[in-house]
């Protein structure tokens, strides 16, 4: 038997002394140490009773031994459920209790706070601080350093990650081992990496983006990183001549950009830059073009499908859209009343199928049937079109969601906290155009007749709900909302009335 999985990522790297974490401090975890380190930690989750197929929560701060608990649960047959730092505990309360988690993984500081939860669902609770302690690690340093990996099949539950929903309710994507690993090897190959490359990793790792293409990618194809904790721009500028590849949202670029000492010099000996996960302005691409040499490579992927689309590697990468279908991923434009696929040109929505396709959503059979077709295809709800070179382009969504900084936002789960206030009738969230995170968040409220809602005491309870990135960054109060003769919310309308209100930010 095998863990096609664990065999792929990392057993291939057994015994090797190669280089796979460069550090902060300036150190250097080879394949073979930090294959130590994820045995000891698989071998601590089975210590503490977690079996194969449970659910293990995650909010921890990125950490070689984070990342060693994602390769641990992988070799342990335990569904790794990593989740954003920024969670409030209400929203953390959801996850645990919706994932039925038999084990929450949380830095100390959050241990107080979350331990009522955890009891409350059933669920253990260890910790695992940014610097890799914690009471995780005190059972995993007593632990052998070698594990009897777990035996798992391609179809096999691997993770769950969580994407948010229109109804305000988070989803659980389930991903078999199967559409990680079928999506990592054509990735490999798309982009040529190899085990000289040096990937400038500086995305978090609870995402698609920095844990199953950032990671995946370097594992497979043997090469190694310089593992930041998080994207600080003076790091990067400094280790940037050490890289040969960087991954990155929108706003990497542009931060990049902003800087003088970011030049043509800095950039020489990169190989790729890629960029996905939210909108790259053709500006940015051509202004990067410009200052370095190096055309940005755009793909385009969700949480449920991981990577659908990339520009190519060594055709023309085009500006302004996410390329061509993968190999092995369809891709059709459909209308998205009748569903029936548009002729080329035409915008519709976004249907994608392939072994990178989750396979829905943990125990919400109607949603997964509302977005995953009978016959495989998944409505990923962004609209498209496709030019006549067959390069596909993103023109908008079909699903009320705000992208800040690679962070996605449903305006329904703030409008949900913002409705509940005191003196409040109604609200509206929608996003608007930041020069740093492409889009940010804009709360418009309606007072009840004869309120006058107190927008600082608003501010307060959905900073106690809502992590932060999800705060609208501004309040506006508004004596009605726009309606069509439906009655529903004109959001177009109201973007369209604020687009400037971040102009200068
Ligand atoms: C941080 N803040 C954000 C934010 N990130 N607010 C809105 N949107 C964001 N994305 C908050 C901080 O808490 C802080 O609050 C303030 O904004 C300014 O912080 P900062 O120091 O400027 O931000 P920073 O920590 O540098 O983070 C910005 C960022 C980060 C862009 C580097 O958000 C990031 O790494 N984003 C990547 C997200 C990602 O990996 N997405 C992939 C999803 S997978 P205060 O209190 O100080 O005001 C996916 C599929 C696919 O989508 O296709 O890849
Ligand atoms: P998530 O649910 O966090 O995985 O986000 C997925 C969404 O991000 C997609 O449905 C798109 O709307 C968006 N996205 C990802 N990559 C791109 C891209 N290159 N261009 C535009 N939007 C993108």
């Amino acid at each position: 038997m095998a863990n096609p999985l664990y065999d792929e990522l990392f057993g291939r790297h057994a015994g090797k002394a190669t280089a796979f974490l460069h550090l902060e401090d300036g150190t250097t975890l080879t394949h073979a140490s930090f294959l130590a380190l994820a045995a000891q930690y698989a071998n601590a989750l089975t210590a503490t009773g977690v079996r194969p197929g449970d659910r293990l929560a995650a909010q921890v701060e990125k950490s070689p031994q984070a990342l060693a608990l994602y390769a641990a649960c992988v070799q342990a047959g335990v569904v790794f459920l990593p989740l954003n730092t920024a969670y409030t505990v209400d929203e953390l309360s959801y996850f645990i209790e919706n994932s039925g988690a038999a084990l929450v993984i949380c830095d100390a500081r959050s241990e107080p706070d979350l331990t009522p939860v955890a009891t409350a669902f059933g669920a253990q609770i260890l910790t695992l601080n940014g610097d890799g302690t914690g009471t995780l690690t005190d059972v995993a340093v007593r632990q052998p350093d070698t594990f009897a990996t777990v035996d798992r099949t391609e179809d096999d539950l691997a993770a769950f990650l969580y994407t948010s929903g229109t109804t305000g309710r988070s989803k659980g994507a389930m991903l078999m081992q199967n559409n990680l690993l079928s999506n990592a090897r054509t990735l490999v190959d798309y982009w040529r990496f190899t085990d000289t490359d040096v990937l400038l990793h500086a995305l978090p790792i609870f995402h698609t983006h920095g844990l199953f293409v950032a990671t995946n990618v370097t594992l497979i194809a043997g090469g190694s990183m310089i593992y930041l904790p998080k994207f600080d721009i003076d790091r990067m500028i400094a280790l940037l001549p050490r890289s040969t590849t960087m991954m990155g949202v929108p706003t990497f670029y542009t931060r990049l950009l902003d800087d003088p000492r970011f030049t043509r010099d800095l950039t020489k000996h990169m190989r790729l830059f890629v960029s996905g996960s939210a909108p790259l302005l053709s500006e940015t691409h051509v202004t990067f073009e410009e200052r370095t040499g190096h055309r940005i490579l755009e793909r385009y992927g969700m949480t449920e499908t991981n990577m659908n689309t990339s520009n190519p590697y060594d055709g023309e990468r085009r500006a302004g859209t996410v390329g061509f279908p993968l190999p092995g991923v369809e891709l059709k434009i459909t209308n998205p009343d009748t569903g029936a696929t548009l002729p080329q040109g035409e915008v519709g929505q976004i249907e994608v199928r392939g072994p990178n396709v989750f396979k829905g959503y943990w125990q919400m059979p109607e949603k997964t049937a509302a977005e995953l077709r009978p016959d495989g295809f998944f409505i990923t709800g962004d609209l498209g079109t496709i030019d006549e070179d067959g390069y596909v382009h993103i023109v908008g969504r079909n699903k009320d969601l705000i992208i800040s900084g690679g962070y996605n936002i449903y305006p329904k789960e703030i409008e949900l906290v913002l409705d509940a206030q005191p003196g409040v009738l109604e609200s509206a969230v929608i996003g608007v155009p930041h020069a740093d995170f492409g889009e940010t968040v804009l709360g418009l409220i309606v007072p009840a007749p004869g309120a006058r809602p107190d927008l600082e005491a608003i501010g307060q309870s959905v900073a106690a709900s809502l992590a932060r990135f999800k705060h609208p960054r501004k309040l506006v109060l508004l004596d009605e909302l726009p309606r069509n003769t439906m009655g529903k919310v004109q959001k177009n309308v109201l973007r369209e009335t604020y687009k400037d209100i971040f102009a200068l930010a």
